[in-house]
């Protein structure tokens, strides 16, 4: 029997010495899963998030966003978004081919939203609500089922969860104020009947205490996530959350960790869409989409707007540079699949991490991080990384001439083996400048496009 030893207090000078694992710090690449009700309508105008349709489509037509429109024209006057749960299916969902998926692209962990700001969660909810996945929709617990197929098949592969402290329309969150709805509170929407009732809704006390709590709580606890991945932040219990989930994972010797959305004693900051320009010396996490400017799946968006490959690494080694972890978005459909873009990106990523992944995982940056390109040398863009052994530099292209230039003092001698990553982990010599450089690493050189498998750089 495991001692139950009780580390972590509810307090917020205790709590703020909890750091990120060594195993989130030297995993580098995550996927990110926006996956529900929303991935029914699937859609958005440009640079306005998907998963924004039940907050859009009540926006009214006289602004900048045409959702209103789109549902009017789509679906027509009768059908709310709570009518969208029906279809939310997962009827051709296949757990492993998923967590087979995010390994073959190189992810060290994944986050699945497990309830989104429309309030529908993908857990048991038990008797908070009944607005969950195993009450309605595909009536299947999705995070249980992903989270156990990860477990089993790759464990080398963390789990993490979303969670959305608000729900925009749950009446009963609606005195800790969300209400975001441009005609007033989540309770004006509801008196105006701009929405239906809210679909599986229990008799509450309080949301904060009664639901909210108690689902982070399962998240952590039944469901063992790793990471508590919150979003907006507002009214919250995350103190004694944050004290319960670390004692929880102490006593079974895992090493858990939560971001900055929960409103306290954060891990890891959570730039979005964005990044660091410069190295940050305390722990993030940057996330974006396949898509331009969606998390969930947009029908609107064009095969060939998604992240490829190139971008995807070209991305992920420049956060790496700066000492950070990228969590890489895919919007899945209603019935469970992952279409064709995402899946040729996330595939070409892996192609290129399964030869270049000793210049990304475990690797620490170095305190010069970047060369800009120089398009008249013909010189690409450079970042550089870390690990006790060696001295990586990654070059965002082929330089024109075969030569490349780095204008640093690097920590090589002219003497140093230089070796090219390659698919077939071949050894090439590449040309070196004497003047470049002292110190003692051996240096690898890596070319950072992954699209076509094409890496001739001789
Ligand atoms: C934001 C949300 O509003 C977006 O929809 C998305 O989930 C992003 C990761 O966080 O705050």
């Amino acid at each position: 029997v495991t001692p139950l030893v009780e580390t972590w207090t509810p307090d917020a000078a205790v709590l703020a010495t909890h750091e990120t694992p060594s195993w989130w710090n030297g995993a580098k690449f995550g996927i990110f899963i926006h996956w529900s009700v929303f991935s029914v309508p699937a859609w958005g105008p440009p640079k306005m998030y998907a998963e924004w349709y039940d907050f859009y489509m009540r926006t009214p037509p006289n602004s900048s966003n045409p959702t209103w429109e789109h549902h009017l024209e789509t679906y027509g006057p009768t059908i709310d978004y709570e009518d969208f749960i029906a279809n939310f299916t997962a009827a051709n969902w296949d757990p492993e081919a998923w967590v087979d998926l995010f390994d073959q692209a190189g992810a060290r962990y994944f986050v699945l939203v497990t309830k989104h700001h429309d309030g529908f969660s993908l857990f048991d909810t038990g008797n908070t609500t009944h607005r969950s996945s195993v009450y309605l929709g595909p009536k299947r617990d999705l995070v249980a089922e992903l989270l156990d197929t990860a477990k089993a098949k790759k464990p080398n592969l963390h789990r993490g969860t979303y969670y959305s402290l608000p729900e925009w329309f749950n009446p009963d969150y609606a005195k800790y104020g969300f209400g975001q709805w441009p005609g007033g509170s989540a309770l004006d929407a509801f008196n105006s009947s701009v929405i239906e009732p809210y679909t599986g809704a229990l008799p509450l006390t309080d949301y904060v205490e009664d639901l909210q709590l108690p689902h982070m709580l399962d998240l952590a606890t039944k469901y063992d996530t790793e990471i508590m991945w919150c979003d907006i932040g507002g009214e919250n219990r995350t103190l004694e959350f944050a004290a319960q989930f670390y004692n929880h994972a102490w006593n079974q010797g895992r090493q858990v960790t939560m971001n900055n959305r929960c409103g306290a004693v954060p891990d890891f900051e959570t730039p979005e869409y964005a990044t660091f320009g410069s190295i940050q010396p305390t722990n993030w996490e940057s996330s974006e989409g396949m898509d331009p400017f969606s998390y969930g799946l947009n029908s609107a968006t064009n095969a060939s707007d998604y992240k490829n490959g190139t971008t995807i690494v070209q991305t992920l080694v420049d956060i790496v540079s700066k000492n950070g972890n990228f969590l890489l978005d895919i919007g899945p459909t209603a019935d469970g699949q992952i279409i064709a873009p995402m899946m040729q990106g996330l595939l070409d990523t892996g192609a290129w991490l399964n030869y270049s992944g000793s210049c990304i995982y475990d690797t620490n940056y170095w305190f010069q991080s970047s060369q800009d390109a120089n398009p008249e040398a013909g010189t690409p863009a450079i970042r550089f990384t870390t690990t006790p052994e060696t001295f990586c530099i990654i070059a965002f292209g082929v330089p024109a001439d075969g030569e490349l230039v780095i204008n640093k003092r690097l920590p090589l001698l002219p003497g140093d083996t230089l070796s090219l990553l390659t698919p077939g982990a071949v050894r090439v010599e590449i040309p070196w400048m004497a003047d470049a450089a002292s110190g003692r690493f051996v240096a690898n050189v890596s070319v950072a496009e992954a699209s076509g498998g094409r890496f001739a750089w001789a």
